[in-house]
């Protein structure tokens, strides 16, 4: 009987055949994928979140945390899909325009869908219409990533260019990145800010009123 318990450690210590074995094992043994998700996978990615919080863990093990996860996911999706297992949300996450750094952007990225969140990943280098026309394509957060002070203003413009195509009502918009502050979010009125990956987690949920 395939145990969803070891599947979280496995997600916990990035164990990616282990995982993938397990994912498989339970999928076989007729174990729903939600429960697959959520009991196996998504309970490994909160420890995760929450050492990574502690500083138990730092950027590696999440990153190979994350591998796993996405390996299961490889495996589960198509099954989710079938099965109807509605997503807590969508998110259309990018790092703003003139700016190429991804690697925090990616993990955000990777714990929102460890989370069980679905992921519009819109890469780098991202001008305030491509957040636009995601808001169109019906995301409900933004996310916007910034790791240079001279790429924080597009923050704003995307802000701005929400504004004037009557969006902002539609999504929520959240900032991140080393030099962006609570303060900053506040005073470009953005509607949250999150300091790490499984903060910015936390905050998606309760943007979105979800558990
Ligand atoms: Co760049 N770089 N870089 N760089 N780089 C910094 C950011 C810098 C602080 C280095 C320094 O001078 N000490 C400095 C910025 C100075 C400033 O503006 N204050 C800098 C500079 C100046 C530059 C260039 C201009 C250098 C040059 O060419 N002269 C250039 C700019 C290129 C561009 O973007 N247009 C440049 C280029 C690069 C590389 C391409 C070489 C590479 C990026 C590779 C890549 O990302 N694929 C790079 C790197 C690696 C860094 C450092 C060393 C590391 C950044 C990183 O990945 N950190 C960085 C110095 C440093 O931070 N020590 C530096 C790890 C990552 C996990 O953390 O991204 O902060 P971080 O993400 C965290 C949180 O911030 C948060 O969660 C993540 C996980 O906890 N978070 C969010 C991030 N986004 C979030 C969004 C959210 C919520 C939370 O919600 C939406």
């Amino acid at each position: 009987m395939a145990d969803l318990n070891k599947l979280a450690e496995g997600i916990i210590s990035g164990r990616v055949p282990v995982v993938v074995e397990l994912t498989k094992e339970a999928l076989a043994e007729g174990i729903t994928p939600d429960r697959i998700l959520n009991e196996g996978l998504v309970a490994g990615m909160n420890v995760v979140g929450e050492k990574f919080k502690a500083n138990e863990f730092y950027v590696p093990e999440v990153l190979i945390a994350a591998r796993a996860m996405q390996n299961a996911m490889n495996i589960l999706k198509p099954e989710l899909q079938k099965a109807g297992v509605e997503s807590k949300g969508t998110v259309a996450i990018g790092t703003v325009k003139g700016d190429l750094h991804d690697i925090g952007k990616n993990l955000v990225a990777m714990m929102m869908e460890g989370a069980g969140f679905e992921i519009m990943d819109l890469g780098v280098d991202v001008k305030p219409e491509q957040f636009v026309e995601a808001v169109q394509k019906g995301a409900n957060i933004i996310c916007m990533s910034a790791l240079l002070t001279t790429t924080m203003p597009s923050m704003l413009e995307t802000i701005d260019a929400l504004k004037e195509a009557n969006l902002r009502e539609n999504a929520k918009v959240m900032v991140g990145g080393a030099p962006v502050t609570q303060s900053y979010c506040d005073e470009i009125g953005a509607d949250s800010y999150a300091a790490d990956a499984a903060t910015a987690v936390d905050k998606a949920k309760e943007l979105l009123k979800v558990a």
